[in-house]
């Protein structure tokens, strides 16, 4: 299965962010019910794989905190746009239990992640069909862009199926932040 761990959103942060999508013309937006924030990709995993990372998971301790989001951006890739997304507010916390998560992953046999954390919600996947004009146009008119402080009071292993159209995301197992 391809798995990766998580921040689920709560439906009112999902309904907030939904209101940022349309304007684009070719973008691809993701589905109110897929929004999430990426803690660590795991990718394809045997289900033996599966069980030692959900021990190494549940045995991490780390405070519940407040998330808020805050800003657009992009990813670019080859000098192109390619996602948009939700920016998170600096937060000390939510770098914590990601180095947590990626200790316990590495205690279960992952190798490091090498990519920095770059916390984000991907709102949309785009490509040439997006005019660069148009990505600018919506990152500026949407600058200010801050949703409420949310409680997070707990992290996920989601599992993913590639669909046609979009991904489904399965919330396998819930871990409890203290
Ligand atoms: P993204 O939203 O920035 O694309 C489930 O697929 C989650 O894992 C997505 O949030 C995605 O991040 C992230 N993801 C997918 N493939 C990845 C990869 N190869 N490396 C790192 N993260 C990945």
């Amino acid at each position: 299965m391809r798995l990766f761990v998580g921040l689920a959103l709560p439906w009112p942060l999902k309904e907030r962010l939904a209101m940022l999508a349309g304007g684009l013309p070719g973008a691809r937006w993701v589905p109110t019910e897929n929004y999430h924030l990426t803690l660590r990709f795991i990718g394809e995993t045997p289900a033996y794989k599966a069980e030692e990372i959900d021990h190494a998971l549940a045995a991490l301790r780390a405070p519940a905190f407040s998330l808020t989001l805050s800003g657009i951006g992009v990813f670019e890739k080859g000098g192109r746009s390619v996602s948009l997304w939700a920016g998170v507010e600096r937060n000390p916390q939510l770098d914590h239990l990601q180095g947590k998560v990626e200790t316990a992953l590495q205690r279960a046999g992952m190798p490091p992640e090498r990519r920095r954390f770059s916390p984000h919600v991907t709102l949309a996947r785009l490509n040439d069909s997006v005019a660069p004009a148009k990505v600018a146009g919506f990152v500026q008119a949407h600058n200010l862009f801050r949703a409420a402080p949310e409680p997070m009071t707990h992290f996920t292993l989601f599992s993913s199926r590639l669909g046609k159209e979009a991904s489904v995301y399965t919330p396998e197992v819930e871990y409890e932040l203290t």
